[in-house]
């Protein structure tokens, strides 16, 4: 079992609110551990039959005081979430309901509060998840837009956990190769040539490696989302195009030049791809140290954006194109074209020779052109298969693996047994840390992190 570097045990029986916050319809209250059984008897006088639902008065154990009346489930372990004894109750959502449910397993001697992802973790403990696949449940939870909920739940169901640990099953074999050759050398009857076809394993793996990595950027993209930063000169109707785009008042708008410091940052859901739209400060010299922290943090989330839709005046007759960041693109958007007549069309927007939109975000005019346009953006950058790949941590152990591969291969079948036997299992322990299987100590808190409690 991986270790657990926490100060609590293990083996005690641990409870936790699952569903959302509260008040709601329905509250989730799991608990899983080896007297999960005993404390769902001590609440509703009985067990259940695994798996079926039952319908139960729900008393405090103390004062039998009823406290609801719930649905409750048994899922004797191991054929449970976390393979252990699970027991779950279904309560009506009231806050009071909770807390007496709550404080009532709190008084059951062996039980206490999960901590934050414990459930999970233990899922991962018993072998139930490997690490890819607790990366999936998380990124399930976070996904807002249907492209992140179909690669999340690829993640899930373990399809790259699948696909490393069989990576990891070759290349185990491979290796039997090199140590028989190594082990008899002096042997009459091992065959002579063992090294090749162990090779030809690893020079197979890199390509397959190599296939499942090309979607990576494409993969990590599509959990944090397209970044599209609006920018441009003060005054511009920036913060208008945002809220034009977003649909809601996200932020403030006023004929103040200057009026946006913050970054404002909404969350769009582009027929399915997930988008960050950022509004930032209006770009402009001044002496208020505020203005100026505000340009410093417009500047440096537009230079890291993935697109930049530079907003202008369409009447201004000084506009002017940002330097631009080399790899990203720029939209001009030529704004306040209402009430202007065609002929003040100024003469540089329609030279400008990058992508042009003109827009008016205080009536709408044309401003969907502009978001039709983006949702093609986002389609365009996430086109393809979900990808295998969709965390630095994947890539990272995938081009460590390829790495020592490369090492093995560079080798040749004439080369020295040792050195290539050794970067095989270096190769195989990269792909063991992906999965969880090997070596994890130090990277485990950190994913867990990420998880709730409850989770
Ligand atoms: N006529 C017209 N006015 C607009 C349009 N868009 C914005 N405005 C006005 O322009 C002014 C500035 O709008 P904002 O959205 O606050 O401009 P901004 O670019 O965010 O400005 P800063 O935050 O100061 O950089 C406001 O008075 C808006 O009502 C438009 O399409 N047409
Ligand atoms: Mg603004």
């Amino acid at each position: 079992m991986i270790g657990f570097n926490r100060l609590v045990s293990t083996n005690d029986t641990i409870f936790a609110l699952s569903s959302g916050r509260p008040p709601a319809a329905i509250a989730v209250v799991r608990l899983s551990g080896p007297r999960a059984g005993d404390a769902l008897k001590a609440l509703i006088g009985r067990l259940p039959a695994p798996r079926q639902a039952a319908l139960a008065r729900v008393r405090d154990p103390v004062s039998q005081e009823i406290l609801d009346e719930a649905l409750a489930l048994w899922f004797p372990g191991p054929n449970s979430e976390t393979g252990e004894d699970v027991a779950e109750l279904q309560l009506h959502g009231g806050r009071a309901v909770i807390a007496g449910v709550l404080a009532a397993l709190g008084r059951i001697e062996g039980l206490r509060p999960a901590e934050a992802g414990e459930f999970t973790r233990r899922a991962f403990d018993s072998g139930k998840l490997d690490l890819t696949a607790v990366e999936g449940l998380a990124d399930l939870i976070g996904a807002e837009t249907r492209a992140q909920r179909r690669q999340a739940f690829q993640q899930l169901k373990g399809l790259l956990g699948q696909k490393a640990e069989s990576w990891r099953q070759r290349l185990t074999e491979a290796l039997a190769l090199v140590e028989a050759r190594i082990d008899f050398s002096d042997e009459a009857d091992v065959p002579e040539d063992l090294v090749r076809p162990a090779l030809d394993v690893a020079r197979q793996l890199r390509g397959e490696i190599a296939e499942a990595l090309a979607g990576a950027a494409r993969g990590e993209r599509l959990r944090d989302g397209l970044v599209v930063a609006i920018a441009g000169p003060p005054n511009a109707g920036k913060s208008m195009l945002l809220n034009r785009l977003a649909r809601r008042e996200a932020a403030i708008v006023s004929p103040i030049p200057g009026t946006t410091r913050d970054v404002i940052e909404v969350h769009l859901d582009l027929d399915g791809y997930p988008v960050t739209l950022l509004d930032t400060a209006g770009i402009r010299d001044s002496d208020d140290p505020v203005e100026q922290e505000g340009v410093r943090r417009a500047r440096e989330r537009a230079a890291a954006a993935d697109l930049v839709l530079w907003v202008v005046d369409a009447g201004d007759p000084g506009v002017a194109l940002p330097p631009g960041e080399p790899g990203q693109a720029l939209w001009l958007v030529a704004n306040k074209i209402d009430g202007m007549n065609s002929n003040n069309s100024n003469t540089f927007i329609s030279d400008a020779g990058v992508h042009t939109f003109r827009i008016s975000a205080k009536t709408g005019l044309d401003v969907n052109s502009l978001f039709e346009a983006l949702a093609g953006y986002a389609a365009k950058s996430f086109a393809g298969e979900p990808s295998l790949v969709t965390r630095d941590r994947h890539r990272r152990a995938l081009t460590d693996t390829q790495a020592a591969l490369d090492r093995a291969l560079a080798e040749g079948p004439a080369g020295r047994e040792d050195i290539i036997a050794e970067e095989l299992r270096l190769a195989a322990r990269s792909l063991g840390r992906l999965t969880g299987r090997v070596d994890v100590e130090d990277i485990l808190d950190v994913i867990f992190r990420d998880f709730c409690i409850g989770k």
